[in-house]
């Protein structure tokens, strides 16, 4: 008994919808598209109105656009359930019913993954503004219970239409009827306004691709020398990226000196450059200038510490070399060798096949993850698994000191283990 009186319900709610729109099947020479969008910050989704005309008009002579009927229509995740949907502008269905799962469209063959919400304007007319060509005007807004996936527009073509026409007598697609949409006087038949969904889905968890690279002004200033570090990150992906931030802490060996970026801030006590939005395609950059202090190689490294959205292929702040939101680059200052002295050079785990090299010449046999030198040169390694210098190398360069010349390549250390 309740469930007959739900299904009566909602069919004829939709029923009354479906009545205008039976009616309506010529199409208005004023044409609008509908838009769904997501924000990612306030997890509010939007749906807009999208004119192809301006007010006034041939059939308006009025600035604003006037409209009464209209229909939004969405296609969502099956587990989706819409909450808490807000009037911009008109009055729209607050509780829509769900579609898709009734007996009716048991034989029509839908992808189950998803179901339908058809969301009515209140046939009571409604001050839009001013309608201009292409710039969207806000209708409602609204929740959903938790992140499943893209929500869209219902798409004229999708089968689901179809399926509630032939199986329910329902007029499910989206419309939309304005002023503009006909020519004033006389009884006439409302014509028809929307032609279609706009833009990709909202999707509440957009994958981004973001990448970052590093890189120095002077790989070799000298002591008390400075270089200028330009951190670069790039939208690689198809989504629009935001809440970006880099972590770029510079190495005991540099001390801060100034920085300059036309995106965000730069804070140099906590190493974090906060960027913000990168659309799609951009590449927002960071130059930090630093004072060499220390001999030998120092290295500077900067990873994206945090975006709102999901990496297709790195995760923000987890210290990963190989991935893409991570850059690293050295600069060198020769250091002194004295006779008898020996320095010994390391590389951290995880590179292979090493050769080692003095003076650009492959020191035969030596192929482990450390190497002692004792005499001035220009020393290096090479692994398979890491392109030096692109991926931070810097050779190590010892020369004779006055007891006793120069180098760097990529990330080793050196320490001194017998004076
Ligand atoms: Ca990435
Ligand atoms: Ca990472």
């Amino acid at each position: 008994m309740k469930k007959g009186f739900l299904a009566l319900t909602w069919i004829g709610f939709i029923w009354y919808i479906g009545l205008v729109s039976a009616v309506a099947q010529q199409l208005s020479t004023n044409q609008v598209n509908y838009q769904l969008t997501y924000n990612t910050n306030t997890q509010i989704y939007t749906v807009w109105v999208v004119p192809k005309y301006a007010t006034p008009n041939a059939n308006n002579p009025d600035a604003n656009e006037f409209g009464a009927t209209a229909q939004v229509s969405l296609k969502v995740p099956k587990d989706f359930v819409i909450q808490n949907i807000t009037d911009i502008n008109g009055i729209w269905e607050k509780n829509p019913i769900k579609l898709g799962t009734q007996s009716f469209f048991s034989s029509a063959g839908l992808d189950p993954n998803y179901l339908y919400y058809v969301i009515g304007k209140s046939s009571s007319e409604t001050n839009f503004g001013p309608f201009v060509n292409d710039t969207p005007v806000a209708l409602f807004t609204f929740k959903g219970n938790a992140c499943y996936g893209p929500v869209g527009i219902l798409a004229k073509s999708d089968p689901f239409v179809a399926a509630a026409r032939s199986s329910a007598l329902l007029n499910t697609a989206c419309s939309f009827y304005s002023r503009s949409g006909q020519t004033q006087g006389g009884n006439v038949v409302p014509l028809e306004q929307f032609v279609e969904k706009l833009g990709p889905d909202a999707n509440c968890n957009p994958l981004v691709d973001l990448s970052l690279t590093v890189a120095t002004s002077n790989q070799q200033p000298g002591l008390n020398g400075s270089t200028t570090l330009t951190i670069s990150v790039k939208n690689e992906g198809t989504n629009p990226a935001s809440g970006v931030e880099v972590a770029a802490l510079l190495p005991a060996g540099m001390s801060f000196q100034t920085y300059a970026t036309a995106t965000g801030n730069y804070d140099a006590v906590t190493s974090i450059w906060t960027i913000g939005d990168i659309p799609v395609g951009q590449t927002v950059t960071l130059n930090i200038v630093a004072k060499v202090t220390q001999t030998a190689v120092q290295y500077f490294t900067a990873q994206i510490s945090k975006a709102n959205e999901q990496d297709v292929d790195s995760t923000p702040n987890n210290n990963i070399e190989t991935e893409d939101d991570f850059g690293r680059t050295c600069v060198t200052v020769p250091a002194p060798i004295c006779p008898g002295q020996i320095f010994e050079l390391s590389i951290p785990m995880g590179y292979t096949n090493i050769k080692w090299f003095k003076d650009n010449v492959e020191i035969p046999g030596e192929t482990g993850l450390t190497y002692q030198i004792t005499t001035p040169g220009t020393y290096r390694f090479t692994a398979s698994n890491v392109a030096c210098p692109t991926q931070g190398c810097c050779s190590y360069i010892f020369y004779e000191g006055d007891c006793c010349a120069k180098t760097v390549c990529v990330p080793f250390s050196v320490k001194i283990i017998k004076n």
